[in-house]
């Protein structure tokens, strides 16, 4: 057992479990570099703190989406992470926006883009969980509607970070934030049953811990047409009192506790898990998290029945309606 270690927060994070750190469907590093490509598009030494998940979703998915790829950031973290010219991080066209627009910017970048003939680039709106499941979510569900052509993305780090901590709707059961001190008492918000409503032609979930499944469904997307909506959830170490070294082992747990299942949509009506989770307790995913360490034995008995209930609802809807 490791020692306890002081988040960039201050807060003792959770002290590591003992899990294998690769489990054998994960290849080495180096195999897994060759397969994910060369082609990087995020420059090093950005200003996103060590650990972050979202700037390493950032350059997965990049990689993956290639240099002919527009950016649309709101305000986030991200807006912060991508930085000004001369000193930008990212070397494709990007463009930061209003915290609420990000899908009317994408929308009429994407139009922009076909009026003048371009029919290789692709639009990416890369969103907070703020920016999605709360303030922005009428404009992108304003763009979903309309079927626009975007690849929207959120990097859901589950809580307000660029302004210290505040829960949004995508906050977890019993996770601290600055707004919910005794831990929030309301289920996070469906945002992929919400996204799958609009029948939109592609809609997926990715993980960290899983670089070749995100790289397969991302090409998938960048081919596709029309609306095209991923997630990820994207660990952070100072909001979740996490130690940054463990933001893939936490991506990985959460995957396979069945919090953060991953799977793909077709037209909101064919369903398919994509990765078989092995089945561990919620509790594994939860104590290595400072963030829900007032949570008692009866708290975590009850997210454990949560989160069975939306597997056994996701497990039938790809049995029923397979893709
Ligand atoms: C209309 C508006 N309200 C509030 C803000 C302040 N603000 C800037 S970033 C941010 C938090 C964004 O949270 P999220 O979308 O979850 O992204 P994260 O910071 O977690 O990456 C807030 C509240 C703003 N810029 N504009
Ligand atoms: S506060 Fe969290 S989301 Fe923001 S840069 Fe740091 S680790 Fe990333």
């Amino acid at each position: 057992m490791r020692a306890r270690k002081r988040t960039a927060a201050g807060a003792v994070a959770a002290p590591a479990a003992d899990l294998p750190e690769r489990p054998e469907r994960m290849p080495s590093g180096s195999v897994m570099e060759r397969r994910l490509g060369d082609t990087e598009l995020f420059t090093p030494g950005s200003v996103a703190c060590p650990g972050c998940g979202g700037a390493l979703a950032m350059r997965h998915f990049l990689r993956a989406m290639g240099p002919e790829t527009v950016v649309v950031i709101p305000a986030c973290c991200w807006a912060i992470i991508a930085g000004q010219f001369p000193y930008a991080s990212l070397t494709v066209p990007t463009v930061n926006c209003l915290f609420a627009a990000a899908s009317a910017v994408a929308s009429g970048i994407g139009a922009g883009l076909r009026v003048r003939g371009d029919r290789s680039s692709r639009v990416m709106a890369w969103v907070g969980d703020g920016g999605t499941y709360d303030i922005g979510l009428q404009s992108l569900s304003g763009a979903l509607e309309r079927n626009d052509d975007l690849l929207y993305v959120c990097y859901d780090n589950e809580a307000y970070m660029n302004t210290g901590i505040q829960r949004s709707s995508a906050t977890p059961p019993g996770a601290w934030t600055t707004t919910t001190p005794g831990g929030k008492d309301m289920p996070k918000k469906n945002i992929m049953e919400i996204v799958t409503a609009h029948r939109i032609p592609y809609a997926a979930t990715v993980s960290l811990a899983f670089p070749e499944d995100l790289r397969e469904k991302v090409q998938k997307a960048r081919e596709i047409h029309g609306s095209r909506f991923i997630h990820v959830l994207a660990p952070c170490p100072p909001g979740w009192k996490t130690q940054s070294s463990e933001t893939v082992k936490l991506s990985r747990l959460a995957v396979d506790t069945k919090i953060a299942p991953l799977y793909e949509v077709e037209n909101g009506l064919r369903w398919r898990i994509t990765v078989e989770p092995r089945n561990l307790p919620v509790e594994d995913f939860l104590s290595r998290q400072g963030r829900f360490s007032s949570l008692g034995h009866d708290e975590v008995r009850r997210i454990q029945a949560e989160v069975d209930r939306n597997w056994a609802v996701l497990r039938r809807q790809a049995e029923v309606s397979p893709l």
